[in-house]
């Protein structure tokens, strides 16, 4: 079964993923990997950080000549802003005290990670909170993107809009697939254009923005998830995938929130019987009911919340005087929607690989293709 852990600081030596359960004979397109990395660090709106990386993706195990073997799969992005930190971060040895943080950002980890964790330097929890753990989700998410593209599975995703600026139109998988934007990920290029004057405005305010992402899957067949107990439902371990997403504060699942307000007549989505099978006429409910996927295509948004550090500073109290103070205003990007579309993406595919392999499992991928076309 995949499963996915990561291990890494924001200025420690590194990021670290350990991918279980990929079976043997997944031919890899490493440079895939290392394109969307590089895509995650652009978007406009990003900071000085990404100016420091130059992200890559280093396979440590579980792969030879570009093939997986079924082992687990270590993967290393190394932090080259690690070397401005070693006085204050290195494990072997190292002054902690030089890089303390007091004056606790609101809506960062901060205050309620010195509540859990205790201390007055909330650069621990902070180090781990930080969305830079996101590089190595990315690498270890397009891995199981591979995995998932075998079966003829597909993900994709755009940027709905930043701030107050939406983007309302409905775009068909192929056309989200030919024209995400690289500036802002966004379709529209005109709605894109205002949103990024909005970041601009922004900065120049010492403010930042947040914004939404829509992600799609293509191809999934029906009956992966299930009502049978909570934990495998899979629009609840989906919503879980991206809510675990630094700064999403809200998923939906097709219609989403607009379901609450309409009749079930304007929501549930009426069925057809064709050649093939059963179709439905509409995809209000995003492809999955009870549970289940109903071989309709995946539509999931997430809302993102602005950067909570803030050029500015927002009002807070330094915990070590207990005085009033200005937050603190480490480098901070202004607006990381483009970057966090990208990283829900790769989220999305390791969980979606997950339900994916605990129900076919496989140890090679000639029998879970085999598996998976066999399927209705
Ligand atoms: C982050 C703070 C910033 C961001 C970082 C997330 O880092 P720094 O304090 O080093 O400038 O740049 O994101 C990344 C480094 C990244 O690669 O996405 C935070 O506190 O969450």
């Amino acid at each position: 079964m995949i499963g996915l852990t990561t291990a890494g600081e924001s200025h420690g030596k590194g990021l670290f993923a350990l991918l279980e359960g990929i079976p043997a004979g997944l031919e890899l397109d490493l440079e895939a990997i290392d394109a969307l990395l590089a895509a995650r660090q652009k978007g406009y709106g990003r900071g000085a950080r990404q100016n420091i990386e130059s992200d890559r993706a280093e396979i440590l195990s579980g792969v030879r000549n570009r093939v997986t073997t079924g082992a687990p799969i270590a993967v290393a992005v190394w932090n080259r802003d690690f070397e401005n930190w070693k006085g204050a971060m290195a494990p072997e040895g190292c002054d902690p005290s030089a890089r303390s943080l007091t004056a606790v950002r609101p809506g960062h980890a901060d205050l309620a990670g010195l509540a859990k964790f205790g201390g007055t330097d909330a650069r621990n929890v902070l180090e781990r909170a930080s969305a830079r753990e996101t590089a190595v989700r990315v690498a270890a998410g397009e891995i199981c993107r591979q995995y998932l593209a075998a079966l003829g599975v597909f993900v994709a995703g755009y940027v709905r809009g930043a701030g107050e600026i939406y983007d309302a139109r409905e775009y068909s998988f192929e056309e989200i697939g030919a024209g995400r934007s690289p500036v802002l990920g966004m379709m529209d290029k005109a709605l894109e254009g205002k949103a990024c004057a909005l970041i601009d405005g922004a900065r120049a305010a010492g403010d930042t923005l947040g914004g939404v992402a829509e992600l799609r899957v293509k191809g999934l067949k029906a009956g992966f998830g299930s009502p049978m107990t909570y934990r495998e439902k899979l629009d609840a371990r989906l919503a879980m995938a991206l809510m675990s997403v630094q700064s999403v504060k809200g998923v939906e699942v097709g219609l989403g929130f607009g379901a609450a307000s309409r009749r079930g007549s304007e929501v549930h989505d009426e069925i057809t019987k064709t050649a093939e099978g059963f179709a439905r006429k509409t995809n209000r409910a995003g492809g999955i009911e009870g549970g289940m996927s109903n071989g309709e295509e995946l539509v999931l948004r997430a809302a993102v919340k602005p950067i909570p550090t803030l050029a500015r500073g927002l009002g807070t109290v330094d915990v070590r005087t207990g005085e009033p103070a200005r937050a603190a205003a480490e480098r901070s990007d202004v607006c990381a929607i483009a970057a966090a579309e990208i990283v829900l993406e790769g989220a999305l595919c390791a969980e979606l690989a997950a339900a994916v392999s605990e129900r076919l499992g496989g140890d090679c991928m000639a029998q879970v293709r085999e598996r998976y076309e066999k399927l209705r």
